[in-house]
């Protein structure tokens, strides 16, 4: 895709000196690259910060399947575009080719035109991960319409805000889902959030699981008879390059979730040129990202940047401790992946069972290994490095955001050198900046503070659907022509970054700042503990004092309670000092996580604080029977 074929440190650092010194000539020249454009920009940028409003390739016309898959039917239309690995071993994988996809997106594109679906109009997805979800969100983007994807394990109530909060015309769903051993009756979901929802008009319903579901007349239709008769022909339609493409919900510390509006043309060039340097993918590489695409993961780096590019993705259905733990092994094993993207969270379960399921497999075809989502502790980062890359595979530690659209930082695989926990450098066009109490920049190396973007890059979000003030405020309003990502971050000796987490994980114990990440990775040093939280709780000398929850092992899990608070403290004290020492240490079978994978530090703080009666909105958490659990133990 690009250009800058960076093939080592110092042409990386001549790539990201350009791109500050000139960015519009950067993305400009980024821009004419290989894309199908039907009309050229007039700018390539118009900004305001202050305002919150940014415009890239300005005046552009395109379609962004016309470039996902159109671009390559010449060249590769045999090759396999998408492999589908279903939930069940048993079940076989499906290859799609790029003609194949063609097909069925041009269909699905005409069914949805035959449901009164035109340009402009909301479309919310809610499917499990199976072919049939990529082909939707294509088909939309086909026609224009803008897709709102929406996670398949959020509940009747988190569908039914997010289908009227961009009062989508039209819900396409599935009569349910399977989840490793268990199904999951989508339909019924979808269903209970309707009754609530007076803009759709309309239900397109994918058979996946066979399942008794009930229609209801004149709203509901399968979709495959529609399929059957529909037209393999649909041109695109041209788009202007700031056209929303879609919307994607992401949740906020406060309020309602906020619908992240991504528009055409930025976000193509944006995911399409961080996917290739990010991944370094090369014409006949199998690319795997675990991710659902319910999430932005998902979209930019299952979906759109891996087709933007001609690449060959794998869409997985299933879990990986299905039917063990082995599963993303064999996966890899299987299809000879090579580039292989997934989550701290991930990680930290595999490394808790028995090395063997990976040792069984052959991995070698493994060049590198992704991970995004939350800081990677060192023990998660040194296993994913040492017994699934083999040490031979570099672990690319990706930072970025719904907001933003794509990777912002993030090592170059085999140019930058990879220190564990640290994001490293910057992606060509993206400026970090770390910020003071004050609001002023922190300049040089060795410094900590909010991490913020001071300039604009063509994959970041331009409003929140419906409530442009509400973008305005969130992300510019902290610091003066800065976007603001509301994450910490710390610049070392050599530039590289490291992300901290949230900046309202850090915690200040008698004046001292401690961000957690550094601390539950000393924890996590510990050979019984298999994840930990830490929280802050008021105390009466110190401000605040330390709080941890900690999930052991097997192996730890008889072992004298006691003596394991005693020797975590001693590891605290050898890895941070004894002031991050923890005062209280909560052992529990589990942590709280999102349903994307993140421990749910929020709920943890109110039941450190005693503050247990209004534990706020529950409904998102994968596991949210372990809270009562956490709670009846509390100290
Ligand atoms: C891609 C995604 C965004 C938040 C972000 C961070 C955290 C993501 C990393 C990370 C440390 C990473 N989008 N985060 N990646 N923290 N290192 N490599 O996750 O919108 O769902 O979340 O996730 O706090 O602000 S997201």
């Amino acid at each position: 895709m690009s250009n800058y074929h960076i093939k080592n440190l110092e042409e990386y650092f001549q790539v990201y000196r350009k791109s500050v010194r000139d960015p519009k000539t950067f993305w400009d020249e980024i821009g004419q690259e290989h894309f199908i454009w039907h009309r050229k920009w007039d700018r390539v940028l118009s900004a305001d910060f202050k305002s919150a409003s940014v415009k890239w390739y300005e005046g552009a016309k395109l379609n962004i399947t016309e470039n996902c898959i159109d671009r390559h039917l010449r060249t590769k239309g045999n090759q396999t575009a998408i492999i589908f690995e279903p939930n069940d071993p048993n079940e076989n994988a499906v290859h799609i080719s790029y003609n194949e996809l063609h097909e069925r997106v041009c269909k699905f594109a005409n069914v949805l035109k035959s449901q009164g679906i035109q340009k402009g109009d909301r479309v919310c997805i809610y499917l499990p991960m199976i072919p049939e979800l990529a082909v939707a969100i294509l088909a939309c983007a086909r026609i224009g319409a803008i897709h709102s994807v929406v996670f398949a394990g959020f509940s009747s109530t988190a569908l039914s805000t997010r289908i009227n909060d961009s009062e989508c015309k039209i819900v396409i769903t599935a009569d349910g889902s399977y989840r490793g051993a268990k199904t999951i009756d989508l339909k019924s979901i979808v269903d209970d959030a309707l009754e609530d929802c007076p803009s759709v008009k309309s239900v397109l319903v994918v058979q996946r699981i066979n399942s008794k579901i009930s229609m209801k007349v004149n709203r509901d239709q399968w979709l495959q008879p529609l399929l059957d008769i529909a037209s393999p022909d649909c041109p695109p339609e041209i788009m202007d390059a700031e056209d929303p493409l879609f919307i994607l919900y992401t949740s906020g510390s406060t309020g309602k979730p906020k619908g992240m509006v991504h528009t055409t043309a930025g976000y193509m060039v944006y995911t399409a040129f961080t996917f290739k340097n990010a991944f370094q993918y090369r014409d006949k590489d199998i690319y795997w990202c675990t991710a659902d695409i319910g999430w932005i993961t998902g979209h930019s780096y299952i979906v759109y940047g891996p087709l933007a590019n001609g690449a060959t993705t794998v869409l997985f259905e299933g879990v990986p401790s299905y039917p063990d733990f082995g599963r993303f092994w064999q996966i890899v094993d299987k299809h000879k992946v090579n580039q292989f993207y997934t989550a701290p969270t991930a990680i930290r379960a595999l490394a808790k069972q028995n090395l063997a399921f990976a040792e069984k497999c052959d991995l070698s075809s493994l060049k590198v290994l992704g991970s995004v989502g939350e800081p990677i502790n060192e023990e998660a980062w040194h296993w994913y490095n040492d017994n699934i890359g083999r040490n031979n595979s570099p672990i690319i530690d990706t930072w970025w955001q719904t907001e933003t659209g794509g990777i912002m930082i993030s090592p170059i695989p085999y140019v930058t050198p990879t220190k564990p926990t640290y994001a490293t450098l910057p992606m060509p066009g993206v400026q970090p900046a770390l910020m003071d109490d004050n609001g002023k920049e922190l300049v040089g190396n060795q410094v900590e503070g909010r991490l913020c973007i001071k300039f604009p890059w063509p994959g970041m979000a331009r409003t929140i659907w419906g409530n442009h003030d509400r973008y305005r405020e969130t992300y510019f309003s902290a610091y003066e022509n800065m976007y603001f990502t509301g994450d910490g971050a710390l610049r070392d000796e050599v530039g590289y970054y490291r992300i901290t987490g949230r900046v309202d994980d850090v915690i200040i114990v008698s004046g001292h700042n401690l961000g957690t990440a550094p601390i539950e990775d000393a924890v996590n040093e510990h050979p019984a503990v298999a994840e930990s939280a830490i929280v802050g709780f008021p105390h009466d000398i110190k401000g605040s004092a330390l709080y941890g929850f900690v999930s052991l092992k097997e192996t730890g899990m008889g072992r004298d309670h006691e003596n394991l608070k005693k020797e975590i403290n001693q590891i605290i004290t050898e890895h941070v000092g004894p002031i991050a020492k923890l005062d209280k240490i909560q052992f529990t079978s589990a942590l709280p996580k999102t349903r994307s994978g993140k421990i749910m530090r929020r709920i943890l703080r109110k039941i450190a604080c005693n503050d247990v009666a209004n534990l706020g909105d529950t409904s998102t958490l994968l596991n949210p029977e372990v809270v009562e659990e956490i709670k009846s133990n509390s100290l």
